[in-house]
């Protein structure tokens, strides 16, 4: 059995842990937390850490004791610098809540790259577990809409580079532009993409602490990693009808299936496939000509299987990128945005010339 921390951090962190407790809980209701056990083999501990206290009531699936406010009322309004601060002063009430819950096997910290909270506590947290801890942590992080704007853009290249420094063990990326697909309102959409990203953990939860016929562990999970440029993506296909494995395991890979945007053909280091499904599904052969098309363009693919009698077959896929090229688009027009931002600062600080214009009021007063 594993131990397994899960923390989501601000607004985009707290409903995503919000998203897997409904699915582990089973919740079709908000009761479902307090009379189900969550469906997990490992113990897994959920924690969600917010500066606002509304972000926090709105949730739904996560119990009361799991939710941490960090008083700051409204959040920090996507200001990192006020965040790093803030964590810092709060630094101990979070580790002792972390420390309380006794030892892990391995941890994931969930955040949006773009907001205050998520995206500066994040990192600095990484930093704590890395010092106090050995277990190997991994961050799943949301990149915007790229057009929510300048502060946006500017967080999100600013919080990777944080990322990458804080000792994080893998970066997986989840791209909500790249997801937008999905079509709806906003709500919607994000309900859509945090239920995906749940869906897709939870998968991997029972992957990583199962009796496979094939096994993959937490060990391989971890050389998958380790490989490539510390990043990140994962695919999912789960098929609702009768389909060839073969089909399954190419949708995983496709673009339908992953979180990222990326060739997997031409971008990924390392994989690790886990196929799930009724024993009919799962021919060797078919499996590992499949599997072989990919690791002779990736290099080394774990494989892994399970049996579920009477489902349909499913597909996780876990890829670390060697390259990111849509990372590298989304960072030339962060610069932009920092260039713009910087610009914009210079010509109000040029406004303090209005100041002086009042300033010609100074020692008079209105006379009638
Ligand atoms: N996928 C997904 N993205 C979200 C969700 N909520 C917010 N986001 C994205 O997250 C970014 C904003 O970050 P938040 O997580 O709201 O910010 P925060 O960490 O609460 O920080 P502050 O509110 O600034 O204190 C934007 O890019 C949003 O598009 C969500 O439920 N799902
Ligand atoms: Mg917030």
């Amino acid at each position: 059995m594993l131990n397994i921390l899960m923390v989501g951090n601000g607004q985009c962190g707290n409903r995503i842990i919000d998203a897997v407790n409904k699915q582990a809980f089973g919740g079709k209701t908000k009761f479902a937390k307090f009379y189900s056990k969550q469906k997990f083999k490992s113990r897994v501990e959920t924690i969600v850490v917010n500066t606002a206290i509304n972000d926090l009531k709105e949730l739904k699936h996560t119990k009361g004791k799991d939710r941490i406010h960090i008083p700051h009322l409204h959040g920090v309004g996507a200001n990192r610098n006020v965040g790093k601060s803030v964590f810092t002063e709060n630094k101990d009430l979070i580790m002792r809540q972390i420390e309380d819950r006794g030892s892990f096997d391995v941890g994931f910290v969930v955040t949006s790259a773009s907001g205050g909270t998520g995206s500066s506590f994040t990192p600095m947290l990484i930093r704590e577990l890395k010092e106090r801890y050995d277990f190997p942590v991994y961050a799943i992080v949301v990149l915007p809409f790229r057009e929510e704007g300048t502060l946006y853009l500017q967080n999100a290249a600013f919080c990777l580079r944080d990322m990458r420094d804080s000792g994080a063990d893998g970066i997986i990326l989840a791209d909500n532009q790249f997801l937008k697909q999905l079509g709806g309102d906003i709500e919607s959409a994000y309900n859509g993409i945090n239920d995906m990203i749940a869906e897709r953990v939870l998968f991997l939860l029972d992957a990583l602490d199962s009796d496979m016929m094939m096994v993959t562990d937490l060990g391989d999970f971890k050389t998958v990693m380790d490989g490539g440029a510390g990043l990140a993506t994962i695919g999912f296909y789960r098929a609702d009808k009768d389909v060839p494995v073969k089909t399954a395991i190419q949708k995983a890979l496709s673009p339908s299936g992953l979180l990222f945007s990326t060739n997997v053909y031409d971008e990924a280091s390392r994989a690790m496939i886990i196929i799930k499904g009724d024993k009919s599904y799962l021919s060797i052969d078919d499996i590992s000509n499949e599997v072989e098309k990919l690791s002779t363009a990736v290099g080394h693919v774990f494989k892994g299987i399970i049996v579920r009698n009477g489902e349909y077959p499913q597909v996780l896929a876990v890829l670390t990128l060697e390259s990111a090229s849509e990372l590298e688009k989304l960072y030339s027009i962060a610069v932009d945005a920092i260039q713009y931002e910087r610009e914009k600062k210079a010509r109000v600080e040029d406004k303090k010339e209005v100041d002086k214009a009042f300033s010609q009021l100074n020692g008079l007063e209105p006379h009638y």
